[in-house]
């Protein structure tokens, strides 16, 4: 009896070893990400975006932006070319409709809550945007995708930007 349950042990300790060589593989997560810059090219942090069966989660790492409200979009273009960014284009907007989450005629796939920087220009937060994937049909189309921060906050409101002011901070999203 002793012999046996010895064998079922070392069995079990086998089959537990054994375990991670049969397992299903696990596909790993389709990720993309941006790093973003200001216009005299200082990086102000970093954007990890994963796709999700909700749309994309963008995990916001700001280590250095100027304290206060900024608009947050995605742009159409991933050209990040300072001082002005308008490399990027407008709001990244397939479905050509108008700017804003509080417009009866919007949002833009871009448009995404206003960012609160406390005083000392960190930010760690995590955003769902559920009407963009991670494809070539959506963000990285074949003239790419950026993130942008503005000066200010977005009204969420007026087309074709919010009136957010100019634009701090882009970086291409790339996977
Ligand atoms: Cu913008
Ligand atoms: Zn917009």
């Amino acid at each position: 009896m002793a012999c046996r349950s010895l064998w079922l042990t070392a069995s079990l300790a086998a089959a537990l070893l054994a375990a991670p060589a049969v397992a299903t593989p696990v596909l790993a997560a389709d990720q993309a990400s941006a790093v973003l810059k200001d216009a005299q090219g200082a990086e102000l942090g970093k954007a990890t975006l994963t796709a999700t069966p909700g749309g994309v989660l963008i995990s916001l790492d700001l280590t250095a932006l100027p304290a206060g409200d900024h608009a947050f979009h995605i742009h159409a273009v991933g050209k990040c070319e300072p001082p002005d960014f308008k490399s990027a284009g407008g709001h990244f907007n397939p479905d050509s409709t108008k700017h804003g989450l509080m417009n009866p005629e919007g949002p833009h796939a871009g448009d995404m809550p206003n960012l609160h920087v406390p005083e000392d220009g960190k930010l760690k937060i995590e955003v769902l945007n559920p009407t963009v994937t991670l494809d070539a049909e959506s963000l990285l189309d074949d003239d790419g995708s950026a993130i942008v921060i503005h000066s200010g906050s977005d009204d969420y409101t007026s087309d074709p930007a919010g009136n957010a002011g100019d634009r701090i901070a882009c970086g291409v999203i790339t996977k």
